[in-house]
């Protein structure tokens, strides 16, 4: 596979997007930005709903990958994650399909997808304690809100658009990608930025990727899950949360076994009120 050079950010306003619009093109990639938000000081981004097909269809035409990052990134009620996680992310794989099946289209048969899943598809998962195994990436899926059940659909589509239309996706269950990490959870499965650019680019880039889940993380100290299936795309993590442990134990103390919140690889998205119809 030839390496993609047009790729399209979706979600590229926010955070992540943020971070990754700076990062990622040292590795050599264009950027076509998206979102519903506005993006300042960028003329060419498109500013269009994961709702609006027709602006999606512009959105993806020519690009040789896809990095979806755009939807809603906590617990919402079940109608926005609806519209926004699980239908847009459906029409944009409905976009990327048409067009990379179109005969005449530079990108056919060529395209890839790096989807944003996270770690609380698994966040119930118990987390691992001291002389535990690391968890695997096929353990069983344990989504911990409505905002988590929305990425196992994602990585369930993905899947499904590979097998029935060859459209290869990595979905990155990313933990904590944030300039550091805030809390002592954070510092098992927090992602650098720097990390986060080298794993997408290791996603974008490896060769027959098919549908492969993977762990988003640095090589934290502290680690909870296992980053093999991360590396054998080539990623090679090189920062470790572990500069950051002494401050943030100091403040919060360490992870208290009784405590809930602490249990599970969610962390608090566990224990939050729930969203559910009223
Ligand atoms: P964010 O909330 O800062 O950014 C999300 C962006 O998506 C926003 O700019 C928003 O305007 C856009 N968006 C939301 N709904 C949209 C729609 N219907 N149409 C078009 N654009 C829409 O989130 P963040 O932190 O940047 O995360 C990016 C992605 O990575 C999300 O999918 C999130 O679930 C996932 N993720 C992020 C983690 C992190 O540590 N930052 C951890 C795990 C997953
Ligand atoms: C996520 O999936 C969220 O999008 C992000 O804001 C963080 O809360 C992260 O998980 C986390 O688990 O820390």
């Amino acid at each position: 596979m030839p390496a993609p050079r047009i790729v399209l950010l979706t979600g590229a306003a926010g955070g992540l997007g943020t971070l990754m619009r700076g990062l990622l093109p040292a590795y050599g990639y264009e950027l076509r930005l998206f979102d519903m938000t506005p993006i300042e000081g960028a003329p060419g981004a498109i500013t269009a709903d994961l709702a609006d097909k027709e602006a999606l269809r512009e959105a993806v035409r020519g690009v040789d990958a896809i990095i979806h990052l755009a939807g809603i990134s906590l617990e919402a009620p079940f109608e926005k994650i609806l519209r926004a996680n699980i239908e847009g992310t459906y029409n944009l794989y409905e976009a990327a399909r048409e067009e990379w099946s179109a005969g005449d289209s530079p990108a056919a048969g060529r395209g890839r997808i790096v989807f944003a899943s996270s770690n609380h598809a698994v966040g119930f998962t118990p987390r691992p304690r001291e002389g535990d195994p690391l968890i695997p990436i096929d353990t069983p899926r344990r989504p911990d809100t409505y905002y988590g059940l929305s990425k196992c659909f994602g990585e369930d589509l993905a899947q499904l658009y590979w097998d029935r239309h060859g459209i290869e996706t990595v979905s990155v269950r990313i933990g904590s990608c944030f300039l550091e990490p805030t809390s002592v959870r954070m510092l098992s499965v927090w992602m650098s930025p720097g990390d986060g650019a080298r794993l997408f680019h290791a996603a974008l880039t490896a060769e027959g990727v098919g549908h492969t889940v993977a762990y988003g993380s640095s090589a934290n100290t502290r680690l909870w899950w296992d980053l093999s299936t991360a590396c054998a795309l080539g990623y090679e993590p090189q920062d470790d949360s572990e500069q950051f442990a002494e401050k943030l134990i100091a403040a919060q103390g360490e992870l208290d076994p009784d405590n809930p919140d602490h249990a599970r690889l969610g962390g608090h998205f566990v224990t939050n009120p729930p969203m559910w119809p009223h």
